[in-house]
């Protein structure tokens, strides 16, 4: 079958099975295509695969609304954050001189970035806006290198799928597939708005996937591992938040 066929059957196929014989049903179709997501086997499963395959197969992995700069929210809201750990006040007393963000797993050049190289790599903003699970959002500029470029520089492999990253915070971490990881929005940000990132709002670094809800956008990233499963990381519902109840794909 060509793409646009296969594309048309599995649409087909999804819709119908959705409508008549209930979301389990998808989830057949989703396997059949790769797309089940880590967290597809619980309780809530079959919905999570539903939302997951139906949005990769059925949608257009369109853009995140950009706002003009009039509506740049002026007082962003800043969640509440657990006390900084020992490691985060040294980094913060040095200025984050030595912060470093790693790149491992399945790719072949492993590396270990400081923030002035990051600065190094092609330069994007976007003016997004954060959504929280709880209800609240506001609008920001986010800048910083697409994820993309950086996982490119270390040479993705042919098997890999996934992107997991870690925060220095033990207790935050996350993961994407690979078609949130190429999306031209997400970005790996050290600035926002007017200036540096502040702490605050996860700098010096943070993930930021305007295509999911906030808690995807992880703060103080050091790590980022590329996988084709996710099952060996914690629980092997793909992160932190689903280990906790929420959805491993949190779309929006
Ligand atoms: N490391 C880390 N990242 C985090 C969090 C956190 O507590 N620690 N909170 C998450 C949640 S639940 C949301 S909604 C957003 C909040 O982003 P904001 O503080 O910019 O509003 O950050 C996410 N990233
Ligand atoms: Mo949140």
């Amino acid at each position: 079958m060509n793409k646009i066929s296969r594309r048309r059957f599995v649409t087909a196929g999804l819709a119908a099975t959705a409508g008549v014989s209930g979301v389990a049903v998808a989830g057949t179709l989703a396997r059949r295509y790769g797309l089940l997501p880590p967290d597809g086997g619980g309780i809530y499963g079959p919905g999570e695969t539903l939302t997951y395959a139906a949005q990769r197969l059925l949608m257009r992995h369109s853009l995140a609304r950009e706002f003009p700069r009039s509506m740049i929210s002026k007082v962003p809201f800043a969640n509440e954050l657990a006390p900084f750990n020992d490691a985060f006040k040294r980094h913060q007393a040095s200025g984050f001189a030595n912060w470093r963000l790693s790149i491992d797993g399945m790719v072949a050049r492993p590396a270990s970035l400081s923030l002035s190289d990051l600065r190094s790599f092609p330069v994007r903003s976007q003016i997004t806006e954060v959504v929280c699970e709880e209800g609240w959002s506001y609008v920001a500029e986010w800048i910083g290198t697409p994820l993309i470029e950086v996982l490119n520089a270390s040479g993705l492999l042919p098997q890999a799928r996934y992107v997991v990253y870690f925060s220095i915070e033990p207790d935050w971490w996350e993961s994407i597939d690979l078609a949130d990881a190429r999306h031209p929005q997400t970005l790996l940000t050290y600035a926002m708005n007017d200036g540096d990132l502040a702490v605050g709002f996860g700098g010096p670094l943070r993930l930021r996937v305007p295509r999911q809800l906030g808690y995807k956008s992880v703060k103080f990233i050091t790590r980022l591992t590329v996988t084709d499963s996710l099952k060996s990381f914690g629980k092997g519902l793909g992160g932190a938040n689903a280990e906790g109840g929420y959805a491993w794909y949190a779309g929006i």
